[in-house]
């Protein structure tokens, strides 16, 4: 309750305009009971951040269980995340507090690895299947990818606050796997 309250208030105002106070009351606690379970504003941001990348494993779980190849595995699990970054608000509170990392004096998990490595596995293993185009290097559209998604996700944010996110990534994916992908 107190994650997702704190969630709520770092996506609407960002880490420093947000008070531990307002997260208390947002959830009809003391502040001293919010200290209980976090000791302090930057220990909550490090917990929003850590369930961010948290659900990422779950959404994989679910897209690996539909049997698809690698390849079709990763356009799914990428537009499972787009509809993730719509309607989560820990997602997009992760999102918000990577962006403000220089504001915010804690270790928080580091960016965008984890994605380019998860995509990395996958379009090595498409590419061993023949899935890939020639010259297309696993390595290098894994970040091409997740440098795609994050810009997407932050104009959808910016412009439309992510209304648009699934169809604008959808736009983006399409252009992005017809080059990856074999003819
Ligand atoms: C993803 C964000 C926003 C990468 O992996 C990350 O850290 C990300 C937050 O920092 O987009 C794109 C899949």
């Amino acid at each position: 309750m107190v994650l997702t309250a704190a969630a709520e208030l770092f996506t609407a105002r960002g880490f420093r305009h947000t008070s531990v106070q307002e997260v208390a009351d947002r959830v009809g606690m003391t502040k001293g009971a919010v200290y209980f379970h976090y000791p302090t504003k930057e220990a909550l941001a490090v917990a929003v951040v850590e369930q961010h990348y948290a659900r990422w494993p779950l959404l994989l779980a679910g897209v690996t269980a539909e049997g698809y190849g690698p390849l079709e595995t990763a356009e799914r699990l990428l537009a499972g995340a787009a509809l993730a970054f719509r309607e989560d608000v820990v997602v997009q509170a992760g999102t918000r507090l990577q962006v403000e990392r220089p504001q915010i004096e804690a270790e928080l998990p580091v960016p965008y690895l984890d994605w380019t490595e998860l995509l990395t596995g996958l379009l090595s293993r498409a590419e061993a299947l023949g899935e890939l185009r020639a010259g297309v290097r696993p390595r290098s559209a894994a970040r091409s990818l997740v440098a795609a998604f994050f810009g997407t996700q932050h104009i959808s944010d910016v412009l439309h606050e992510r209304a648009d996110i699934v169809e604008r990534w959808s736009e983006t994916a399409e252009l992005l796997f017809r080059a990856i992908r074999a003819e």
